[in-house]
């Protein structure tokens, strides 16, 4: 049974950050004409998860924190695709953590953006791993996800940008849809998203964002110097934004498709699995069993 859904308007609370990364998402995929039928967006769970509902494209929502093995799954049975997972928080940083690491070590041509707004905003509010210390009764230090991403040796496009700035962000996931069509690998882009009814925080982030573009020396393709001036940033009370880590393509790590898929030979979703032409394939697999 199948059902084709038009694109609905967002049920999200009037002002919400999550408008601006549709609003970006929309721009990138229109700026490198990937057409809907091509487009196949994951969503998580959380109200950053439902993105997929409101826009042109195949989407898939996953189970929370489970949406990036998703993701890589499509990639790989059909290479032809752009696959962007997106989801919240929550879902990437808190119960979807391991996956979020092996993704980054697997390294398909997928784009992961997350939408931070350093809470569990479908649930009401609880803290999530990037909240800040007293936020919602939390007793934890927040980490900063694109650090952790930039200790993953395999990591070859990490890149922050904020929701208030749109167009900006807009740019970032369009180099990372690039990125992935190059076949470089995995792209990884964290949007700032401010949760306007539990956590609103356009204030402080418009005032702390600062690109990397205006730090002087910022090295973008070292991996050491990306992680000391990010440091230096967040240190001094900025969030440091922009393309904050691109290797030479000669220093970028092998993609995962461009690895497997010709020991497979061809696309999975591409093989022709219809009984009949492969009944003697089955016949002799079954026949191999008695
Ligand atoms: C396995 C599982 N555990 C817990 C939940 C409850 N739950 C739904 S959304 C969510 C967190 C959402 O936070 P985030 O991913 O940051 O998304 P946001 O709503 O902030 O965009 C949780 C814990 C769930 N749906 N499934
Ligand atoms: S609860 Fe927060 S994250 Fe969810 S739609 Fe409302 S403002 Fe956005
Ligand atoms: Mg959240």
């Amino acid at each position: 049974m199948t059902e084709t859904l038009k694109p609905v308007a967002p049920i999200w609370c009037p002002g919400c950050g999550d408008f601006g990364v549709l609003a970006a998402v929309k721009r990138a995929l229109k700026d490198l004409n990937v057409p809907p039928e091509e487009t196949v967006l994951i969503g998580g769970i959380g109200c950053s998860g439902s993105i997929h509902n409101f826009m042109d494209g195949y989407g898939f929502h996953s189970l929370h924190g489970r949406l990036l093995p998703t993701a890589v799954g499509v990639k790989l049975a059909n290479p032809k695709l752009t696959v962007l997972a997106i989801g919240g928080d929550g879902d990437g940083y808190a119960i979807g953590m391991g996956h979020f690491v092996h993704t980054l070590k697997k390294n398909a041509d997928i784009t992961y953006i997350v939408m931070n707004n350093e809470t569990y905003g479908l649930t009401k509010g609880q803290a999530s791993p990037t909240a800040p210390l007293g936020f919602s009764g939390n007793v934890e230090t927040p980490f900063d996800a694109t650090l952790l991403a930039l200790s993953i040796p395999s990591a070859g496009y990490i890149a922050r940008g904020f929701s208030g700035a749109p167009k900006e962000a807009g740019q970032l996931i369009a180099e990372a849809l690039r990125f992935n069509q190059e076949r470089h690998g995995f792209a990884f882009v964290e949007i700032l998203s401010p949760c306007v009814t539990y956590n609103d925080t356009y204030k402080e982030w418009r005032e702390q964002v600062q690109s990397v573009e205006s730090v002087p020396g910022y090295d973008r393709t070292d991996r050491g110097k990306a992680f000391a001036g990010c440091l230096n940033l967040l240190s001094s009370g900025k969030i440091p934004t922009g393309l904050l880590y691109r290797p030479d393509d000669a220093h970028l790590a092998p993609a995962l498709d461009g690895v497997l898929l010709p020991q497979v030979g061809r696309a999975p979703a591409t093989v022709d699995i219809s009984l009949e032409a492969n009944r003697a394939g089955y016949e002799k697999l079954l026949s191999s069993l008695t």
